[in-house]
């Protein structure tokens, strides 16, 4: 098939998802065309029949928001009929799939294109629910010939926010290659991450506010008294400064280390002891199954999509949104108890390879492709 793929390319769970996608197709023998205003941030080195179309865009002094949308529907319909796309893949509905609604009736003249997209999470739960996007969010769900939502918890979302019917949407979970994100991996950075053999504590996010990222810090300030540790965050966003503030507000800061944004978070991951995710909201949460599949427990929130990803008693715990002393209890627990660390660790690891590997998961989007290009 020759599959279009449009996601954002900056950091983030739905980028990262859309990229890994498109190169285990082209892995599979698929032709993968990548549509979006910069090279997608997993998108490295060079990869047999796959191609990357970056959107141009004019600065013209009238626009203080330049179009983006329009100029992704251009660049989806010139694409699609120069390479004859059979489907265009959205990642994230805001504003790809009007992009692609539009591109589908710019080309209808010559030739039908199919569209899938794929619900990840704030584009019906914040965003989408916005009545300043409501409308046409529904509007080009609907028009989209097939969907997919990334958990049951977000599929249920967009029946309720959207009146979608349920039997429009698949749910197809996000998936990892566990022979990279894996627990054994060489170089092994644990003696720069924690020079003192203390554990690994380890947040992995876009530091926006609905992360929590200050409550990791709160989590492991409680836990920094009882086992020695060391906090590792990594990512970025707009609450770094707060977070960064709390852990000198609770005299912690000379234990955490920020590191920032990073390209191969597989490398640090596979160093975890423990891992925090405790979201105020999360669709799937794919940092959570790549700790997992790094052998990391994961001590995260129990919210949307995440009981669906972290079986609460077996792979980790769930607490309350907010419960930093429950939180920080189990994380003791974890740290200091080497047979339930061991049983969480497989576990964890043995739940991405049997339900999240791409052989698993990657098989579930052929289908879909296959069913909307054969409803042509
Ligand atoms: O919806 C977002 O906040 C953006 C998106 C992203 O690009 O990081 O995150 C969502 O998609 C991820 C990949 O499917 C999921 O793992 C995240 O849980 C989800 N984020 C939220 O629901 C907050």
């Amino acid at each position: 098939m020759k599959i279009g793929i449009t996601c954002y390319p900056t950091y983030g769970g739905s980028g990262a998802v859309a990229t890994e996608l498109g190169l285990a197709l082209a892995e599979r023998g698929h032709e993968i065309h990548f549509i979006s205003y910069d090279q997608p941030f997993r998108l490295r080195g060079f990869r047999e029949r796959v191609f990357f179309h970056e959107v141009e865009m004019d600065d013209y002094p009238l626009f203080e928001h330049p179009p983006y949308t329009l100029a992704l529907a251009v660049a989806l319909h010139d694409t699609a009929r120069k390479h004859q796309l059979d489907v265009v893949h959205m990642h994230y509905a805001i504003p790809h799939a009007a992009s692609a609604y539009l591109a589908k009736q710019m080309l209808a003249p010559e030739r039908p294109l199919k569209i899938v997209t794929t619900l990840h999470g704030t584009d019906i739960t914040l965003v989408g629910v916005h009545p300043s996007f409501h409308a046409i969010t529904r509007f080009s769900i609907l028009e989209s010939d097939g969907l997919s939502a990334v958990s049951e918890y977000l599929r249920d979302e967009t029946v309720r926010g959207f009146s979608v019917p349920k039997n429009r949407i698949d749910v197809i979970p996000n998936f990892i290659d566990t022979e990279l994100w894996r627990p054994d991996r060489e170089p092994c950075h644990r003696a720069k991450l924690a020079p003192g053999g203390e554990k690994i504590i380890m947040h992995v996010s876009n530091f926006r506010a609905v992360k929590r990222v200050s409550d990791a810090v709160e989590i492991f300030s409680r836990i920094v008294q009882k086992v020695p540790s060391r906090l590792v965050l990594v990512g970025d966003g707009p609450d770094r400064p707060r977070v960064l503030q709390r852990a000198v507000d609770l005299g912690v800061q000379d234990q955490v280390l920020f590191l920032g944004k990073h390209a191969s978070v597989d490398e640090l991951l596979s160093c975890a002891d423990l891992f925090l995710l405790p979201s105020g909201s999360e669709s799937f949460g794919l940092a959570a199954l790549e700790a997992m599949a790094c052998g990391a427990p994961v001590v995260a929130s129990r919210v949307g999509g995440l009981p669906e990803v972290v079986d609460d008693g077996v792979t980790g715990f769930l607490f309350d949104i907010g419960a930093v002393d429950q939180m920080a209890e189990a994380g003791v627990r974890i740290l200091t108890d080497e047979a339930l660390h061991r049983s969480l660790a497989e576990a964890g690891r043995r739940v991405a390879k049997e339900r999240y590997s791409v052989d698993v998961v990657v098989p579930l989007y052929e289908a879909l492709y296959e069913r909307v290009i054969g409803a042509r």
